[in-house]
């Protein structure tokens, strides 16, 4: 299609384009579009950084939730420590701050003592404003004193109404050491048994993990049922 005489003609064009306006108007206008490119690029940059800044792994908030004694001091001390403490000393109500969990964060947050009252009130906003729910209960406890086990569904009646969705709270039953079981998967269904008829049967069906805190291999594999690390 292209003969010598268009070859030219477009060769002869080519200067005749790149005549003086052009290249004299062309040189502010690469500088305005290079100023453009490097202003949106700034922007982009900074926009990437500030959000992996302002968000640089999503942390975990937890609660930790059960009777006196049920093992929440324990728990979160194997979690932040890595220790166990053998000791009881009875919480009130105590800070802890951010800490790391194989690799995973967790935000500060309270360590409530279970007290002889069981607070509504406590339960609910510590509920709302957490991702996650632990409960514990002392499991030797539960399937010996009927007085106990009541005082654990009572609580487990409530976290159930106030934190239905069942991927967001945790069943724990510790003291597995204090049982006469030397199966953790009997224990339970002894405990799923006992409380079948409840309408928060739930509760100990699903999610429950018996634990001998005492043991920290006992202490890893609940917790990575929780937080998966
Ligand atoms: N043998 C045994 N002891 C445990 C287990 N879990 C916790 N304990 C002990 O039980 C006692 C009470 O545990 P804590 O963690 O202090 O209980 P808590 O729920 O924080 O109690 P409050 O602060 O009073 O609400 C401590 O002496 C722990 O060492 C367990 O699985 N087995
Ligand atoms: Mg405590």
């Amino acid at each position: 299609m292209f003969n010598k005489k268009h070859e030219k003609m477009i060769l002869l064009d080519v200067p005749s384009i790149l005549n003086e306006d052009f290249i004299v108007n062309a040189e502010p206008m690469q500088g305005f579009l290079f100023t453009l490119l490097s202003i949106c690029g700034t922007i982009a940059l900074s926009g990437v950084i500030y959000g992996y800044a302002d968000n640089p792994s999503p942390s975990t908030k937890i609660c930790i939730l059960g009777q006196k004694g049920s093992g929440k001091t324990t728990f979160l001390n194997w979690l932040r420590n890595g220790t166990f403490t053998s000791t009881y000393s009875q919480t009130f109500d105590e800070r802890y701050a951010s800490f790391d969990y194989n690799g995973k964060k967790i935000e500060g947050g309270r360590d409530i003592g279970g007290g002889t009252d069981f607070v509504k009130d406590c339960y609910e906003d510590m509920i709302n404003q957490n991702d996650v729910c632990i409960f514990l209960f002392d499991a030797h406890k539960f399937i010996s004193d009927e007085v106990y086990r009541q005082g654990t569904w009572d609580r487990a009646a409530f976290i159930y109404s106030k934190c239905p969705d069942s991927n967001k709270r945790h069943t724990i039953g510790t003291h597995f050491d204090q049982t006469s079981y030397d199966n953790v998967n009997k224990l339970r269904e002894h405990i799923c048994d006992l409380s079948k008829h409840k309408c928060f049967a739930d509760m100990f069906l699903k999610s429950c993990t018996i634990v001998d805190l005492t043991k920290k291999e006992s202490f890893e594999d609940c917790a990575k049922r929780i937080f998966g690390v």
